[in-house]
């Protein structure tokens, strides 16, 4: 996608609520099938549990389809949360639509055959992720908001549904996750008024802070051991990367879907401008996540490796390389990327 394009979607979507078409048709659904993207993160999983929960108050018939049940081990709690939601890894024959959360691409989708499987029903989208296409048949697609479950909680009020209880605490994991315990730029006040609201509902900030911060396994700790012990700057200081090979991740007894946020690591560092994590969760797909820290835009650097994602905060996955010249390239793309200066997130 050109950054024209990202330029002009960004300006016609803000702040933009779902339109009285998306409403109409979501009110008309009766079994739903609920999707999120591959290596689920709080916001995906959140977003389609928490929507799932408000459905089903209203008597619609739906479940989460999650191939092969993976998800981060850090993350299982949340579908502790979601338990009165079926779980499926194919989603069910009955199903007469699907609504995508959280997910930018049609390749990315969390089904086995991607979206391509789900294209039969009615779709919907919806995310807030800069780069989607509106791949859907109905579709809401928001940038300004700082997570789908911001989202899903603005629709719900869109509706007149109240959201209480499992639903408050799922969505507000969302909002906690995606904002990084509402400390990164995309901390709006809208946010923190839909945090609010949903923490009025019931929803339980120990337990999530807990959960999300204070609850980490051994075997994801002894990962993060490899992550900083892995974890380079550039001799400038501008650049923080690291990287888990397939043994380091196999070793510490974690799999691919527990490399979730290991590249706040490196970008904990002070000063630097650009964070990037390196990871190969299956042998020969080399996953980067690049973070951009104040003003730097790290989407540019993705999108020439035919990734995307959010402006400051995108990934890619890359096929039959090996994470040495990964590194080499999407490090050299890193380094013009700062030299050429010439993209900035605006102020
Ligand atoms: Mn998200």
């Amino acid at each position: 996608m050109s950054l024209t394009r990202v330029a002009s979607r960004s300006e016609a979507a803000a702040g933009t609520g779902p339109s009285a078409e998306f409403l109409g048709a979501l009110r008309g659904v009766r079994r739903v099938v609920l999707a999120g993207h591959v290596t689920p993160d709080a916001d995906s999983l959140s977003s389609a549990l928490g929507l799932g929960l408000l459905l089903r108050e209203r008597g619609v018939e739906a479940a989460l389809v999650l191939p092969r049940m993976t998800v981060a081990k850090r993350l299982q709690f949340l579908l502790e949360l979601g338990r009165d939601i079926a779980m499926v890894s194919e989603p069910p024959a009955s199903a007469e639509s699907a609504i995508i959360v959280d997910t930018a691409t049609m390749k990315r989708v969390n089904v086995d055959g991607a979206f391509e499987r789900l294209a039969k029903l009615e779709t919907f989208n919806i995310d807030h992720h800069i780069t989607n296409p509106d791949y859907a048949r109905h579709n809401w697609v928001d940038p300004h908001a700082s997570s789908s479950c911001e989202m899903i909680a603005r629709l719900a009020a869109a509706l007149g549904w109240p959201v209480r209880g499992a639903a408050a605490s799922l969505l507000y994991a969302g909002l906690h996750g995606d904002t990084a315990g509402f400390s990164l730029p995309n901390t709006t006040a809208e946010a923190l008024n839909i945090g609010a609201e949903l923490v009025r509902g019931g929803a339980d900030v120990t337990h999530i802070g807990e959960q999300l911060c204070r609850s980490q396994g051994r075997h994801d700790f002894e990962l993060l051991r490899r992550v900083y012990d892995h974890t380079t700057v550039t001799d400038d200081g501008q650049i923080a990367y690291s990287y888990i090979s397939y043994d380091d991740i196999t070793e510490s007894g974690c799999t691919a879907e527990d490399v979730d946020d290991q590249v706040s690591i490196p970008r904990a560092l002070r000063g630097i401008r650009i964070a990037m994590l390196f990871s190969e969760g299956e042998p020969g797909i080399v996953r980067v996540n690049l973070r951009g820290e104040g003003r730097t835009s790290v989407i540019e650097i993705a999108e020439q490796f035919g990734g995307g994602g959010h402006v400051q905060s995108s990934g890619v996955r890359m096929r039959n390389k090996p994470m040495a010249k990964v590194i080499e390239e999407v490090l050299g793309a890193a380094r013009r990327h700062l030299a050429s200066e010439t993209i900035r997130v605006p102020s």
